[in-house]
C-alpha cells in the first residue's frame, strides 16, 4: 500500500510546527488521507513502542508522547511509489538524533535532542499497516 503513518509529536504541537511539517509533506507531493489531533492514551503509546521496552529511555519515551496532544496522520504517497513511501517520508525527517540530523531535514533544522525528536514516521510498510491499525483501527 502506498501510505505510511506520521506523528507530529507532543513537542512540534507545542511548538506550533505542524504546518511547517505537513507542508513539507505535501510540497513533496505527498497527501494527507487522515489526521486527527489526539492525546494519546499510556496503552496506546505503550503498544506503540513495544519495541523498546526495557530500554532505559523507555519511560521518558512515554512520558513524552502522551504530555500534550500529537497530531496523528495517514500519509499517502504516489500510486507508483509502490511500498516505499514510508522511506520517503523518512528522509524527510532525517535521523532519529535531531542533533546529527542532516540540515534540511525536519529534524535536522528544528530539532536539538533525541528525546523531542518533532516526528515519527514507521520504519516499514509492515510497521506502517500495524501502526494504522493501532491508531484508527478499520482504516
Ligand atoms: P520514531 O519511532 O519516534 O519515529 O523514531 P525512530 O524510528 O527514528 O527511532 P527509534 O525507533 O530508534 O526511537 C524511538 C524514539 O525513542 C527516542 N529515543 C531513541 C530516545 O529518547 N533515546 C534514545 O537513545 C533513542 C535511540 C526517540 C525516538
Amino acid at each position: 500500500m502506498p501510505r505510511t503513518f506520521v506523528i507530529c509529536k507532543p513537542d512540534a504541537v507545542e511548538r506550533g510546527l505542524v504546518g511547517e511539517i505537513i507542508t513539507r509533506l505535501e510540497r513533496k507531493g505527498l497527501t494527507l488521507s487522515k489526521a486527527e489531533l489526539r492525546h494519546i492514551e499510556r496503552s496506546t503509546a505503550e503498544a506503540h513502542y513495544a519495541e523498546h521496552q526495557g530500554k532505559p529511555f523507555f519511560e521518558d519515551l512515554i512520558a513524552f508522547i502522551t504530555r500534550s496532544p500529537a497530531m496523528l496522520m495517514v500519509v499517502d504517497g504516489p500510486s507508483d511509489a509502490g511500498d516505499d513511501t514510508f522511506a520517503i517520508v523518512r528522509n524527510l525527517m532525517g535521523a532519529t538524533n535531531p542533533a546529527t540530523a542532516a540540515p534540511g531535514t525536519i529534524r535536522g533544522d528544528f530539532g536539538l535532542v533525541v528525546t523531542e525528536n518533532l516526528v515519527h514516521g514507521s520504519d516499514s510498510d509492515a510497521s506502517a499497516e500495524r501502526e494504522i491499525a493501532l491508531f484508527f483501527p478499520g482504516l
